[in-house]
């Protein structure tokens, strides 16, 4: 339960005691956004020239689209130091009340016909502890056109059900009381692993990019590196289809976005 935090006012702390999530107003300042909309175009970039970092791609009506880019932070000089230092690990140390580490890092680009993401709690695809905070810095205004977060009020703590793909039975989803979370650049908007969230498909024309970048509290340890081992090998042991017939980008079979066609 979080008392009174150092950045964050009574208000604040009592929403996120509820709800385990939080939009943060004026966050970032314009020439730092500029930087942020550059750096995620250099991932962009990367994706199709070979070029670092881990690269997902989905179908879409126009074609195989890059879904997600990952594991940047220690390729991209000004991304590292931006998701390391400054106003997003503090906003994760103030709902912390502990200094954070990266877990970490991703960028969802839901360009148009993106796919959204099934109800979920980041939790069960989060390992070696047991509580992450992500937040959330959007590179375009998400609206509910293109595909903004939607969060449940009321839920700030605590496993849900899911089915065998890691996704929110339909009773659980039946059962929140879900919010669309629509954010400009500059804001920002912190939540915990627990916090039950999901997205719809982009509908315009224009991409939604965003920044997750998740931390654990440091004292637990510095879990990145073991995060990405683990994950290069599942993917290479199991392909980038699920089961289901799902794309895997996530460890957990939470995106709707459809397989790249051969
Ligand atoms: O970017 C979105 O629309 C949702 C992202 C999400 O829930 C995830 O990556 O786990």
């Amino acid at each position: 339960m979080l008392t009174s935090r150092e950045g964050l006012c009574d208000e604040e702390v009592s929403k996120w005691n509820r709800d385990g999530w939080l939009v943060v107003d004026d966050a970032i300042d314009d020439p730092t956004l500029d930087m942020l909309r550059h750096a995620v175009e250099e991932l962009a970039s990367w994706a199709t020239a070979d070029g670092p970092g881990l690269h997902h791609f989905e179908q879409t009506p126009s074609g195989p689209t890059l879904a997600r880019s990952e594991r940047f932070a220690d390729e991209h000089g000004w991304l590292g130091s931006f998701v390391r230092s400054g106003v997003v690990p503090d906003v994760v140390a103030a709902v912390l009340a502990e200094p954070a580490a990266l877990f970490k890092e991703k960028v969802n680009y839901k360009l148009p016909s993106g796919a959204g993401f099934a109800a979920h709690q980041d939790a069960a695809a989060y390992r070696f502890v047991d509580h992450h905070i992500s937040v959330m810095v959007p590179i375009d205004p998400a609206t509910v056109d293109n595909g903004c977060l939607w969060f449940a009020r009321g839920h700030g703590a605590g496993k849900l059900d899911t089915d065998e793909r890691g996704r929110l039975t339909d009773d659980v989803i039946a059962s929140l009381d879900w919010e669309p979370v629509e954010v400009e650049p500059g804001q920002l908007v912190a939540f915990d692993s627990y916090a039950p969230h999901r997205s719809e498909t982009n509908q315009t024309d224009m991409p939604r990019r965003t920044l997750y970048l998740t931390y654990n509290a440091a004292n637990l340890g510095d879990f990145r590196d073991q995060y990405y081992t683990d994950k290069d090998a599942e993917f290479a042991a199991a392909g980038s289809t699920f089961a289901s017939g799902g794309v895997r980008i996530s460890i957990s079979d939470d995106f709707l976005g459809r397989p790249v066609e051969p």
